[in-house]
């Protein structure tokens, strides 16, 4: 129905209520374009040099041009007050608790999208900028328990569909932002900051995570991959992420077997 305008097809709930805004702004913008447009053409005409040889220094005193001004002034006080708060404090009141939505971390930097799952435990792992290597772009610390059941990925978000998600949002170095055009989210990642971003697919299918800020020379080429499945295939992929973890996860607390004494310190 919205085609008209080339929006991208929406893939959340929350779509068609910012596509209706979208659609409002555009009708008033056109109303607005063509009327101040035709009175642009009537002032060429009616205040031409031919017919007002002297100028006239008291300019138009009409009741009309006040009126018309009140009346975009109050259309757009309308739009704001009644479509655009309303829809805004729902994304930013409104959060799913953490047990209802899929939460998980996105970390952007020069130019990638860092994603960590917090794992069957429900609970992220430690990250340590003094970890952060080629290998594990998050920093990682694979020591916490916490961390053992975490899933991290680049470029790749999976999401399953119709659940809410929570995105907590944050930036290894510049300010980056989180686009997703057919969930139709859009928020900036802050270094130092962690935002919480929520939404709920509702589409099954593949979309592309956009960098909506110039963040460097290679912002052009910082997309994600987002990946909307059904709960089955979703907890597949979950599943076989938790098995490539295993040898991984195996390797680390190897280092204390549990017959001999552990040494003191082994750091
Ligand atoms: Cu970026």
């Amino acid at each position: 129905m919205l085609n008209y305008l080339g929006l991208p097809i929406p893939a959340s709930t929350h779509a068609g209520e910012i596509d209706e805004m979208i659609v409002l702004v555009h009708w008033l913008m056109a109303i607005l374009f063509v009327g101040w447009g035709l009175f642009f053409v009537y002032v060429l005409f009616r205040f031409r040099r031919g017919a007002n040889p002297k100028a006239s220094y008291t300019g138009a005193k009409g009741k009309i041009s006040k009126g018309l001004e009140v009346a975009v002034a109050v259309i757009e006080i309308v739009l704001l007050v009644f479509y655009a708060i309303p829809a805004w404090a729902k994304r930013v009141k409104a959060f799913p608790t953490e047990n209802e939505a899929l939460v998980v971390k996105v970390v952007g930097e020069q130019f990638a999208w860092n994603v960590q799952y917090p794992g069957p435990d429900g609970k992220f792992g430690r990250t340590d900028v003094k970890l952060v290597a080629p290998d594990n772009p998050l920093g990682l610390d694979r020591r916490d328990p916490n961390a053992k059941d975490d899933v991290t990925t680049i470029n790749q978000l999976y999401l399953p569909v119709d659940r809410p998600v929570l995105v907590h949002l944050s930036s290894k170095d510049v300010i980056h932002s989180f686009g997703l055009y057919e969930m139709r989210v859009k928020q900036d990642a802050v270094p130092g900051l962690s935002i919480p971003v929520w939404f709920i697919p509702n589409r099954i299918g593949e979309y592309e995570i956009t960098c909506s800020q110039l963040c460097g020379l290679g912002h052009f080429r910082m997309r994600g991959f987002v990946t909307v499945q059904n709960a089955a295939d979703f907890q597949k992929w979950m599943n076989d992420q938790l098995k490539d973890l295993q040898p991984a996860a195996a390797a680390a607390p190897a280092a204390t077997p549990a017959a001999a004494p552990p040494p003191a310190t082994p750091r």
